[in-house]
């Protein structure tokens, strides 16, 4: 069986864990628990993924593939039914990379304002990241209708999956706010079995 290298608090690992859902395949890959760490590479895991980053997907015929979009690919092609995640016109991928690319401002951020020592933590590029994600979440507020116009895919699995990061690490910003369409189109994604099936989870 496939192998997922896998965390309960990584949103690129539940991007994947979605789409795996949604394609009926969940029950087809073996998660392996894999601890990285920004700050300590895992030298076991080098060997596997250069990077040292989750998700990695290491297939029956030996590929190694990585990262959260080429995943989601595999899985898009290898599914049993279910949405199309990639029905190839561009603006799918273009959305999937405005999520993912919420979630690259969000987690730099987590890590400066959680992890870095205090005295060396820059309020300048705290201020930059919450600029991004404002303007993200403006820029999806005014489009909603046409995300809403499509078809479920990969673009809304990644921006729905931000959201639900934002909620789960940055509470306090309070994303919703002002933002009533993005707010009740993330309130029925959060009700999607794909998406309930997957939680956020700290572990202890
Ligand atoms: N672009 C990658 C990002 C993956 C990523 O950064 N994952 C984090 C976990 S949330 C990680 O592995 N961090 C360890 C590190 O940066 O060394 C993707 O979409 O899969």
């Amino acid at each position: 069986m496939p192998v997922l290298h896998w965390s309960p608090r990584s949103p690129y690992v539940r991007k994947v864990m979605v789409a795996l859902h949604e394609k009926g395949m969940a029950d087809q890959v073996t998660r392996v628990r894999t601890p990285v760490d920004p700050m300590a590479p895992l030298v076991g895991f080098l060997p596997t993924n250069p990077l040292s980053k989750i998700p990695t997907l290491e297939t029956d015929e030996g590929q190694v593939l990585f990262d959260s979009h080429v995943i989601c690919r595999w899985v898009d092609r290898n599914g049993r039914g279910g949405p199309v995640l990639f029905p190839g016109d561009l603006i799918d991928e273009r959305n999937e990379a405005l999520g993912t690319g919420l979630i690259d401002v969000a987690l730099p951020w987590l890590v400066e304002t959680r992890l870095r020592p205090e005295a060396l933590r820059s309020q300048a590029l705290v201020e930059g990241w919450r600029t991004k994600m404002n303007a993200v979440l403006d820029w999806l507020e005014a489009r909603m209708p046409d995300l809403q116009a499509r078809s479920f895919d990969i673009g809304h699995l990644s921006i729905g999956v931000a959201l639900c990061y934002l909620d789960f690490r940055f509470g306090a910003e309070e994303w919703c706010k002002g933002r009533p369409l993005l707010s009740a189109w993330h309130a029925g994604f959060s009700e999607r079995p794909s998406v309930r099936a997957t939680a956020f989870q700290d572990e202890t």
